[in-house]
């Protein structure tokens, strides 16, 4: 790109980002994240309250403890009774983990608390970094490097999480794997095979090593995926539309919405209070209080010494927030889109930054929001179409070798769909095959190049989605579809019916001609139907490990595709607040064989969609996008089309 057109793009992104007021100090919000001046004061007051431990404390999770639901609301109709200001910790202190809160108006720790559960918290990048570089000054491994004929300084490692398969441990452990450059950047492409390197994350220091013998490392021929950049992209004049949308804070209004966009390292994107203009009301009408990713399930299939352990859980270990990339403006996101920041606490609790960790942007989506054609009227033609535009929060988070886009898209007809595209590189095995005929034992996937085998796998996403349908009190309505005799034979008709207990809310969903929603029994339409929102899934994915597969037990918030459990403020996480070397004993299923009762309550939704991914030779050397999406749809929320009386031309 000549220096004179990137210098006019970054003026117009200058432009349209000064736009759009940004004015946080003049209107806080409860539920806004942490600034960076925030964060700083929590590692301040969380190193001088432990300072006398004469151990360094390790940060591993910083973010806003968040209000109770009702303090939030009630602030919502005072803005005078802003709750107070607390930060939740999560941290490593004399090999301890700790649960510590932190007053930020009285700049002190109001409670710390001990995690003696199983389980540890989100790694952070600082020891991830430091334990990678541990192999390439430890002896057995330059002699492995040595032995296999491969330059130690194109060896490259990353950090793996061990998991749990039955086994007492008592350590923080992770597992290394390196890979081989010498002639590509796709380092995933070239596992070095046949070595494992286990680390002591608390002592950083590696306590295990074994070299089971050589693998051929496959070739790097064939594996870039840099250059070829196309040079069409941002030489048009200005965008026609402007952002659309303001964004006053952290607050976001467009068209009808008005919602809250924050960022979580855990979660990642994360969408408060969203609401909606009724016109006719004339008053913002509640729809979601809290949506975002809870977890991200990813096993593996190989049960070889060096692969079974490999599953991760990418937002309880590794952060989907934390994982976050900045945003190519032009490339990840149109010229229209406005950029941003993401803050957090690196491992020693000095505030960090991920600059365009976000884009915001209203999507010309070029479909049709709806529309008719009258031609059975004598004489006259009538045609009246409105053309789509919908507003889109997007972030990726590329986690090791995957990169995960994640849109949450407002529609003005009161949608809310979600996104969620896979790309980037699979995690390939080094095989000593070369053909796909010479293959006559188990090698848990296709070859994909030479010495390459994709390893199958899955992909399970579990969204925590807290609707609050006009109010709290909302009911979980499982209507079934029943073919029925009748004069004609046969017809359908819908059946529903409200769960009354946590149990009547799992459901696995493909088998049956089911629609599920969430509606408020107490609110009705001029006509008598209950106002409600209904979840369109798109994928209907469930796992094919058997329940006492000990990653099936940790990951058991997959079983059913949705559940439903009644608001807890605790329970965000599907795979439990301590996910990394978990046993499955604090989980989405745990809570919810409870069994409370979920009629007429303040209830959660949880929704998990998934691919089980045999990797084909189109993925290799770089993955093109598989989107995976749902919706939540608005059913009888309004009294008709909500768009009815849009202007022509928008
Ligand atoms: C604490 O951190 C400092 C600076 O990073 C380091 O020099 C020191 O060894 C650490 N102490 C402990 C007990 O880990
Ligand atoms: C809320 O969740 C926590 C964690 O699962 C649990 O210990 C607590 O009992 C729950 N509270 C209620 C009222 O169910
Ligand atoms: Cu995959």
């Amino acid at each position: 790109m000549l220096p004179s057109l990137k210098n006019i793009i970054l003026f117009i992104i200058f432009f349209f980002q000064a736009l759009t007021a940004i004015s946080h100090q003049n209107h806080p919000h409860p539920l806004d994240s942490l600034t960076p001046s925030e964060l700083n004061q929590v590692g301040l007051i969380v190193s001088a309250h432990f300072s006398n431990t004469n151990r360094n404390v390790s940060f591993h999770y910083v973010g806003l403890d968040e209000p109770h639901k009702s303090e939030v609301l009630s602030w919502r109709s005072d803005p005078a009774r802003l709750p107070r200001r607390r930060a939740f910790v999560m941290a490593r202190i004399d090999g301890g983990s700790h649960e510590i809160i932190v007053d930020l108006l009285r700049k002190s720790v109001v409670s710390d608390r001990l995690h003696r559960g199983r389980g540890y918290p989100l790694l952070n990048i600082e020891e991830q970094d430091a334990a990678n570089k541990l192999p390439a000054s430890y002896a057995p491994f330059i002699a492995s490097v040595a032995k296999r004929g491969l330059k130690l300084e194109e060896v490259v490692c990353t950090s793996y999480t061990v998991g749990w398969f039955g086994e007492e441990r008592s350590r923080r452990m992770i597992k290394l794997l390196c890979y081989y450059m010498d002639g590509t950047v796709n380092i995933y492409m070239r596992p070095i095979e046949g070595i494992s390197v286990d680390v002591d994350l608390d002592r950083m220091a590696i306590v295990g090593y074994h070299d089971r013998g050589v693998v051929p490392v496959p070739k790097a021929q064939g594996t870039d995926y840099t250059g070829g950049h196309s040079s069409s992209m941002g030489s048009h004049a200005l965008p026609k539309h402007g952002v659309g949308f303001t964004l006053d804070g952290q607050v976001l209004r467009w068209g009808l919405w008005e919602m809250h966009v924050s960022f979580d390292i855990r979660a990642g994107i994360v969408i408060s209070m969203a609401s909606l203009y009724d016109a006719e009301k004339d008053k913002q009408r509640r729809v979601m209080y809290r949506g975002f990713v809870s977890e991200l399930f990813v096993p593996y299939m190989d049960i070889t010494e060096d692969w079974y352990y490999r599953a991760f859980f990418d937002a309880g270990e590794f952060g989907m927030g934390l994982s976050a990339v900045p945003l190519v403006p032009l490339k990840d996101c149109p010229r229209n889109a406005v950029f941003v920041d993401g803050h957090f606490t690196s491992g020693d609790g000095t505030p960090a930054r991920t600059p365009n960790a976000f884009c915001i942007f209203e999507r010309y989506t070029g479909d049709v929001m709806w529309r008719h054609t009258e031609i059975a009227i004598p004489g006259k033609v009538i045609t009246e179409v409105r053309p789509e535009a919908n507003l889109v929060v997007r972030m990726v988070s590329t986690v090791g070798n995957y990169d995960y886009i994640v849109d949450w898209e407002f529609k003005q007809t009161g949608v809310i769909r979600v996104n969620v595209g896979l790309t980037g590189l699979l995690e390939v095995k080094g095989s000593k095959y070369t053909h796909q005929k010479q293959i006559k034992e188990e090698v848990y996937g296709p070859i994909l190049a030479e010495h390459s085998i994709g390893v199958n796998h899955d992909h399970f996403m579990t969204f925590h989605l807290d609707l609050d349908v006009d109010g709290e009190a909302n009911s979980f309505i499982k209507t079934n579809l029943k073919t029925t005799r009748g004069a004609r034979r046969s017809y359908w008709r819908a059946e529903s019916e409200a769960a009354k207990t946590e149990s009547e809310a799992r459901i696995r969903l493909g088998s049956e001609a089911t629609i599920l929603s969430v509606v408020n029994p107490n609110k009705r339409t001029k006509v008598g139907n209950n106002v409600g929102y209904k979840l369109m899934p798109e994928s209907v994915t469930g796992p094919l490990l058997s329940d006492d597969d000990y990653l099936q037990i940790r990951a058991a918030f997959t079983k059913y595709n949705v559940w439903v459990t009644p608001y807890n403020k605790s329970e965000k996480w599907a795979g439990g607040l301590f996910t990394d070397q978990s046993h499955g004993d604090d989980t989405l299923l745990t809570w919810s064989q409870r069994n409370e009762k979920i009629e007429n309550k303040d209830i959660v939704l949880w929704y998990t969609l998934g691919i089980h991914h045999v990797p084909c030779q189109e993925d290799f050397p770089i993955m093109p996008t598989l989107t995976l999406s749902f919706e939540l749809q608005p059913t009888n929320f309004f009294e008709h089309n909500p768009r009815l009386h849009t202007e022509k031309n928008m």
